[in-house]
C-alpha cells in the first residue's frame, strides 16, 4: 500500500484490498451530497456498495468529512453524509481547502479521481461526469472533470455526460485533451437518462477485459489520464431523449431565469428535472449508477488480474 498523508483514512476492507491486490471501485460522493435528495441518496449509496461486493470487487466511497480524506466509508458515516446540511461540492480547486480546514463535503468525479489515484484505486464508477454547459460560448461553464479525465490515470465508468449538457462539445473538448471515449457494447454516445444521444461513441468495446487491456496499454505507451468508459442505462429503466428534451429545456429555463450559475447549475437542473419528471428522472438515475457499479466492478477485477504476474 501507497505511503498516504496524514489526512487520509482507509477503511480496513479497502486497506486489506490493496494490500492483497484485490479489485476496488472507487465511487464520488457528490452524487449523495448534491445530486439526490434524502433519503433515496442514502439508499443508493448502500445498493451500489452492495453491488460491487455481489460481484466480487471492494467498494470505496471517497468523501471528505469533518477535514479527514476518507477512502471507504462506514454505515454511520455513509448515512451521516446522505443527511449533511452544508457540504461541499468538491472539485480539483477546493479538495485540499476542505482537508486543510476541516470541512465536509462530496467529491465530485474530478477530486474522487485524484483520490482514487493517491490510493492506488483504477477504476471508479459514477453516474454521468461534468462537461460543456450549453451556452458555454457565453458563460465558460466547463467541468473540471474533463480537465482531470486528461491528466488522472483512472478508468471512469459513466452513462455517458448528463444530458443538461452540451454533449457535442463535451465530446469535442475530451477529443481534444486526448481521453478516450468508448462506448460499452453501443456505437452510440449514451445520454445519462436516454440510451442514445445523436452523437457516435468515438471507440466501442464489448468486454471488460478489453477496456482493462487498453487502459495497460495506453500506460505503455506513456501516456497521461484516465478513460471515460460511456454505459447506456438499462432499457428497462431510461427515458427517451425527446421526453427528456422538454424537461431539461424547462429546467435551462428557469435556472436562467434564477439566475443560477457556477457550482449550483448541476445539482439546481437535477433537483428541478426530478420535479418536473415527477421523480422519474431519479429513479433513472440510480438505475444507471447501479448498472455502472457493476461494470465497473467487472473491469476492476479484469484489471488485477492483468497486473498479477504472468506464470
Ligand atoms: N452524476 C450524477 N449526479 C451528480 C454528478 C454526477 O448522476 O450529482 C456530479 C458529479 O460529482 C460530477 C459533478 O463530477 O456533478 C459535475 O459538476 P460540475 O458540472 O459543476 O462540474
Ligand atoms: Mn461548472
Amino acid at each position: 500500500m501507497k505511503n498516504l498523508p496524514q489526512f487520509v483514512d482507509v477503511n480496513e476492507q479497502v486497506a486489506e484490498a490493496l494490500r492483497s491486490n484485490k479489485p476496488i471501485v472507487a465511487l464520488e460522493s457528490t452524487i449523495i451530497t448534491h445530486g439526490m435528495p434524502y433519503p433515496q441518496n442514502a439508499e443508493m449509496a448502500a445498493n451500489v456498495e452492495s453491488i460491487i461486493a455481489q460481484e466480487g470487487a471492494t467498494p470505496a466511497t471517497i468523501a471528505v468529512m469533518d477535514g479527514r480524506l476518507k477512502i471507504g466509508i462506514t454505515r454511520d458515516e455513509r448515512e451521516r453524509l446522505a443527511q449533511a446540511q452544508g457540504a461541499m461540492k468538491l472539485s480539483r480547486a477546493d479538495f485540499g481547502f476542505a482537508l486543510s480546514q476541516g470541512c465536509t463535503g462530496g467529491t465530485t468525479v474530478a477530486a474522487t479521481m485524484i483520490a482514487a489515484d493517491l490510493t492506488g484505486i483504477t477504476v471508479f464508477a459514477t453516474g454521468g461526469i461534468g462537461g460543456v454547459h450549453k451556452g458555454a460560448e457565453e458563460t465558460f461553464d466547463i467541468s473540471a472533470d474533463l480537465e482531470e479525465l486528461s491528466q488522472t490515470p483512472v478508468i471512469v465508468v459513466s452513462a455517458g455526460a448528463k444530458a443538461i449538457l452540451d454533449i457535442e462539445k463535451t465530446l469535442e473538448v475530451l477529443e481534444t485533451k486526448g481521453v478516450p471515449v468508448v462506448g460499452f457494447g453501443t456505437d452510440i454516445m449514451p445520454a445519462f437518462w436516454s440510451r442514445e444521444s445523436p452523437y457516435r461513441a468515438p471507440l466501442r468495446l464489448d468486454e471488460p477485459e478489453d477496456i482493462a487491456n487498453f487502459f495497460s496499454t495506453r500506460a505503455k505507451l506513456g501516456l497521461r489520464g484516465g478513460m471515460l468508459i460511456a454505459n447506456p442505462v438499462p432499457e428497462a429503466h431510461e427515458i427517451p431523449a425527446l421526453q427528456m428534451a422538454v424537461h431539461i429545456k424547462a429546467a435551462h429555463d428557469k435556472a436562467m431565469g434564477d439566475g443560477i450559475s457556477g457550482k449550483s447549475v448541476t445539482p439546481y437542473l437535477l433537483a428541478e428535472i426530478l420535479k418536473l419528471t415527477d421523480g422519474l428522472s431519479l429513479k433513472t438515475n440510480i438505475a444507471l449508477v447501479e448498472n455502472n457499479a457493476r461494470l465497473a466492478a467487472r473491469i476492476a477485477i479484469a484489471v488485477s488480474k492483468e497486473s498479477r504476474p504472468a506464470r
